[in-house]
């Protein structure tokens, strides 16, 4: 084996022919983008999409300036500085074709915790069009009990004090649009690129809340001036493996420390709504539509539910990866059954979407057997997806009368994986959720009161007073309680 090739700026003309690499001057692209939030999804999408943008020859001025503000995203600031903040995205089709490709749109990188200043300068430099974050649901700050903004959280409340050191993204924000208002510049848009329902309003929401905390007058003149566009956002990335690291340097002879996984599919569906100006994203194939919402309700209901059905079920029974699910033939009916049974008659049809066609996709994505996404990643943080993604199906469904069945087993199976943090065998399962100790607390109680899962207020509201479903789930909670081998309820409620 040859010694591989570190990835940067300088190297990239000795890459392998069979690596697509940026054509574009780098060092020409300046800084339209600030993203707070690097992980491997922005850089398989909003990174992805704005590298063909440029590769595409469109305007240079849509480079990306990522943006670390916890201490965890040292690792990346240090790894992508090392490569001139390029990357390899490696897409993995179903068929097991590979391609590899070094994207280029990412073209600086701060720590927000280092120095706060050079960052709120970032954003508020007069090239700084668009402000986007993927800074997971926990980012938002949201109060679990109202629903508002947190304002009792003791860095909302250093930051309300010290607006030039501020520590969550709220403070940044504010305080670079502080300065663009003052200077007499537009307002950046403000773009979230999490998969959370309508995560443009809601970020709007959280934005003002922590505004009108510091300043009444910016905050009106940010709700005035900012836009917020509501987006749907696609494509499985699975984490990062070393064998993932392994592979580029055996196949390519290339050392890249952090590349990323992803699927062929990508999909990106945004509220056309930019207060200065944006990337034309529809030349490289996102969708610019009036209303998201009904992209977004399918999506969360259909792929990211059916994701959580087999996480969790595949968990307790002892799978690892959703492919591994997938190819079980039960399984693959159980979620099929799910869609047709349960999800999609409660969803609004969608323009332009065959929706047993989106359906069949969603199957033959789960099932690539190259990207091996693992059911711990799916399942993390279940008690903030799951009012997202099941519980809107089976509200609907109960009152139209349809069929709970299916999505109350995921439930009574989830208050079991909560309960025993273990699979069927009691091989023990890695579990990572913001509300770990209260699910466990609540669902170790069943053996007492067969509904007391269900006391988890913020995840299950006022769902245990609905008779039908109390009887549902009680049902199954004695179910998988009496027998936890899920297959054996799965096959049952099909027949
Ligand atoms: C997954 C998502 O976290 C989850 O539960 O369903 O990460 C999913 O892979 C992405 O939303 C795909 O776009």
């Amino acid at each position: 084996m040859n010694i591989p090739i570190s990835l940067n700026n300088k190297n990239l003309a000795q890459l392998s022919d069979d690596i697509v690499r940026p054509h574009y001057d780098r060092s020409c692209v300046t800084t339209g983008i600030v993203h707070v939030g690097i992980g491997g999804f922005h850089r398989s999408h909003e990174a992805f999409y704005t590298d063909l943008l440029l590769e595409s020859g469109a305007s240079s001025q849509w480079g990306i300036c990522g943006v670390g503000l916890r201490e965890p995203d040292r690792k990346m600031a240090k790894i992508l500085k090392q490569q001139d903040y390029l990357y390899t995205l490696i897409v993995k089709h179903p068929d097991g074709r590979i391609e590899t490709k070094v994207i280029g749109s990412i073209i600086d990188f701060m720590m927000g915790c280092d120095d706060p200043q050079s960052v709120i300068d970032r954003m508020a430099h007069p090239d700084t069009k668009i402000v986007s974050l993927t800074i997971t649901e926990g980012g938002y700050n949201i109060d679990a009990e109202t629903g508002d903004f947190d304002a009792s959280n003791p860095d909302v409340q250093h930051d309300v004090q010290n607006a030039t050191q501020p520590r969550l993204v709220f403070g940044f924000l504010t305080e670079a649009l502080r300065k663009r208002r003052d200077q007499g510049l537009e307002a950046f848009t403000i773009q979230s690129c999490d998969n959370i329902q309508h995560n443009g309003d809601l970020t709007r929401k959280m934005v003002l809340g922590f505004a009108k905390l510091q300043d009444k007058d910016l905050a009106n003149w940010i709700e005035r001036e900012v836009s917020f566009p509501n987006a749907m956002v696609d494509r499985i990335t699975p984490v990062t493996t070393q064998s993932d690291i392994d592979f580029l340097r055996s196949e390519f002879d290339l050392d890249d420390q952090w590349p990323v996984v992803c699927e062929p599919f990508c999909q990106w569906v945004i509220e056309d709504k930019f207060s200065a100006g944006r990337p034309e994203w529809q030349d490289v194939g996102a969708q610019f539509v009036g209303d998201v919402k009904p992209y977004e309700e399918m999506k969360l209901r259909l792929l990211n539910a059916g994701h959580s059905v087999l996480g969790i079920l595949g968990s307790v029974f002892g799978y690892q990866t959703i492919d591994e699910c997938v190819h079980d033939d039960l399984f693959r009916e159980f979620l099929k059954q799910f869609y047709d049974r349960e999800a999609a008659p409660v969803l609004d049809a969608v323009e332009g979407i065959d929706l047993d066609q989106y359906k069949a996709t969603l199957i033959e994505r789960f099932g690539n057997p190259n990207i091996r996404d693992n059911l711990a990643r799916i399942c993390l943080g279940s008690s903030s997806k799951l009012p997202v993604f099941l519980m809107p199906t089976i509200r609907k469904n109960l009152s139209s009368g349809g069929s709970i069945q299916l999505a109350t087993l995921v439930i009574a199976a989830w208050c079991y994986y909560s309960d025993r943090h273990a699979d069927r065998h009691g091989n023990s399962l890695e579990v990572t959720d913001e509300l770990k100790d209260s699910l466990h607390e609540a669902a170790k109680a069943t053996d007492q009161d067969r509904l007391s899962f269900l006391k988890v207020k913020s995840v299950f509201g006022d769902l245990a007073n609905n008779e039908r479903f109390a009887d549902t789930y009680s049902e199954m909670i004695q179910r998988v309680y009496r027998e936890p081998d899920v297959t054996k309820h799965m096959r049952s409620i099909l027949e």
